[in-house]
């Protein structure tokens, strides 16, 4: 069964660029750019003992910390290359054939980083995965909740990124970051003005927050995804109007164990989904911060808890390839 789910052509919609900065290529990269790493904390002593942290976080704003600061560590764009060829040549073992991937400007430029240099670096390793592995992928500019919402609508406007959103090197727009108590509704002109240029829409909600921000995502936003979700299932009204209009969830079994909210893969409503017609896509969000699992470990995890038959995995894969945006040839190869 391993080795089916190995060759299936799986789509990933949700992995944040910056989650694939292992804890080798963060500690190499701060040594060449001279950034220095946190003396107090006893985890950045070692590339060891910063992957022995990871495996202890406590809920997401603990990870989050150690994710903001690992990202310090990227600087020019050989560095942003690096990042997302490392993720492609994981994601072409796993048997990826396409993925959307997140990255977070405003983690950037507040801190010197040209917008330019991060898409470049990016559009680089995309161009390589294309040619060298035969990967397609698209970006999506993610929006920091715990900031400010003026601050998500300045990085909108400001002219690198318009023409990124205009030239298609980036699709839609996500949201993400820490969830509690920063509702979607706060983001609602963002997502106002990106679909007026045409861009794809897409928000992290349920994953530590309630059923309530799918809600709003959907309302006020006007999401045609979900990343995570898997609180949906305490809100079976919400599930049927999800199952009815085939909105995708973006669900990240592993990550979800990680950041504690949920004890096992088994306790996630893999199932409860199936049963009620909820769309969904399996994805690996972190690898690089969640014991370097890639995509094809979440894939195996859920296998394990749940046992599922090839005809509900090639189900799963096309209810991916259905609520991807590539263009619509790209999805008639994908099929
Ligand atoms: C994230 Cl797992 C998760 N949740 C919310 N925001 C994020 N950014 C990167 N990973
Ligand atoms: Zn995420």
């Amino acid at each position: 069964m391993y080795e089916y789910l190995q060759k299936l052509p799986k789509c990933e919609h949700h992995i944040h660029l910056e989650g694939a900065l292992t804890p080798e290529l963060l500690f190499s990269m701060a040594q060449k750019n001279h950034i220095d790493l946190p003396e107090d904390d006893p985890a950045f002593l070692s590339p060891e003992s910063l992957t022995a942290r990871y495996r202890d976080f406590s809920c997401l704003d603990d990870f989050l910390g150690y994710y903001y600061i690992g990202m310090n560590s990227l600087l020019d764009v050989a560095d942003f290359e690096a990042l997302a060829w490392d993720y492609f040549q994981h994601a072409a073992q796993d048997g990826v054939a396409h993925a959307e991937c997140f990255f977070d400007p405003q983690a950037h430029v507040s801190r010197g980083v040209g917008y330019d240099v991060v898409l470049s670096g990016f559009k680089a390793a995309q161009k390589r995965a294309q040619a060298e592995l035969g990967i397609s992928s698209e970006l999506i500019c993610c929006f920091l909740r715990h900031l400010p919402p003026p601050e998500a609508l300045e990085t909108l406007r400001s002219s690198p990124v318009q023409t990124s959103m205009k030239s298609g090197d980036v699709i839609g727009i996500g949201l993400d970051s820490s969830e509690k108590d920063f509702p979607p509704q706060l983001f609602q002109q963002v997502y106002d003005e990106a679909r007026a240029l045409g861009l794809r829409c897409t928000a992290h909600a349920g994953e530590e927050g309630p059923a309530e921000y799918i809600a709003t995502a959907l309302d006020d936003l006007r999401v045609q995804r979900i990343d995570h979700g898997v609180r949906l299932a305490e809100d079976p009204k919400l599930m049927q109007r999800i199952a009815n209009d085939q909105t995708l969830l973006t669900i990240c079994p592993i990550s979800n164990v990680y950041l504690k909210c949920v004890t096992s893969v088994a306790e996630l409503p893999i199932r409860t989904f199936l049963d009620a017609g909820v769309q969904f896509s399996i994805n690996s969000d972190d690898p690089a911060y969640f014991g370097d699992n890639y995509i094809l470990a979440n894939y195996r995890a859920v296998q394990d808890a749940f046992s599922l038959t090839p005809r509900e995995w090639a189900g799963i894969c096309r209810a991916g390839i259905k609520g991807s945006w590539c263009d619509e040839t790209r999805k008639k190869e994908l099929m």
